[in-house]
């Protein structure tokens, strides 16, 4: 957990890609794709734990596992000449450019919910048992969209 925390830490401390110098371009369409895959992901996992849909224990342990991992790669996406200033088609709010300590934090709370989630998913929890947690994600998520992300 502490090395975990520990890479969380310096990567939101860099706030640019490890690998590589990120395309602006590129870096859109990264963090989109990797919002859009956490929803593909997240979607059906809700359904199960609000009894929409029966509840697979297989393809909600994989669920977890994926919405952790992918969690974990969402803050390489935001750099800088990636906004709606920049030309992009972004939900991004220009509050971000101005207040990227809290988007940081919001983002690390979520990666750290989103492990912690994953991590009681892996414990073998069953539905009711996973149900806060699913609701702390979830509203994590939320947190960051009321703030940073235009036209819900
Ligand atoms: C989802 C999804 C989100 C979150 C959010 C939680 O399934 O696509 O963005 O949950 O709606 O409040």
């Amino acid at each position: 957990m502490k090395k975990y925390l520990l890479a969380v830490t310096l990567l939101l401390g860099s706030a640019s890609p490890l690998l590589h110098a990120a395309d602006p371009e590129d870096a859109v369409a990264f963090r989109q794709g990797v919002f859009r895959a956490m929803g593909w992901n997240f979607g059906p996992m809700g359904a199960m734990i609000q009894g929409r849909k029966p509840f697979d224990a297989e393809a909600f342990a994989q669920g977890a596992e994926r919405v952790a991992l992918l969690a974990s790669m969402a803050p390489e996406g935001f750099v800088e000449g990636t906004g709606i200033q920049d030309g992009f088609d972004t939900r991004l709010r220009d509050e971000y450019w101005y207040q990227q300590d809290h988007f940081n934090k919001l983002m690390t709370q979520m990666i750290e919910k989103a492990e912690d989630f994953s991590r009681q998913v892996g414990e073998g929890k069953d539905r009711e048992a996973l149900r806060p947690a699913f609701g702390q994600l979830a509203k994590s998520c939320k947190s960051c969209h009321d703030e940073y992300r235009a036209r819900d």
